[in-house]
């Protein structure tokens, strides 16, 4: 079962408790410059989600990422290939760590217009959600 949802309700895979929220990107810098994408994924259910694909019709190759900085300060990014949310857990995609990465992207990003992100919980649905585009330097709704 799909259910469309904007990002600022919840959001419902079938019977299934997931709920996405919080969902925003930056403005991108064209488009050869990958995108990102940011929200709160929450799982009231009472077994271990597992995020698999998630697609867009704005970027052809999209993928979990997660930032992590070494000791000496260095960030680089790796690829998240399952995405695992605990039951009754939540997880954040926030800059400085985990995010989505819209890459070769078919139109540029602008802000103050939106795009559909598809999340595929595999067994327990898929959720589809509007998200925001925010300014360059934002850092998140309402910032
Ligand atoms: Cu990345």
């Amino acid at each position: 079962m799909l259910l469309f949802v904007f990002s600022s309700a919840p959001a419902f895979a079938g019977s299934d408790d997931v709920v996405v929220e919080n969902a925003w990107s930056r403005a991108s810098i064209g488009t050869k410059r990958p995108g990102v994408a940011y929200m709160t994924i929450r799982n009231n259910g009472d077994d271990v989600l597992t995020l698999g694909t998630v697609s867009t019709d704005l970027a052809a190759i999209l993928e979990i990422h997660r930032t992590s900085t070494n000791d000496r300060g260095v960030s680089s990014m790796a690829r998240v290939a399952d995405l695992e949310i605990p039951p009754n857990g939540t997880i954040a995609l926030e800059p400085g760590g985990l995010h989505l990465m819209l890459m070769r992207l078919q139109r540029p990003m602008v802000e103050g217009e939106s795009y559909v992100l598809s999340l595929d919980f595999g067994d327990h649905g898929s959720v589809i959600v509007r998200v925001p585009i925010l300014g360059f330097t934002s850092r998140g709704p309402g910032n």
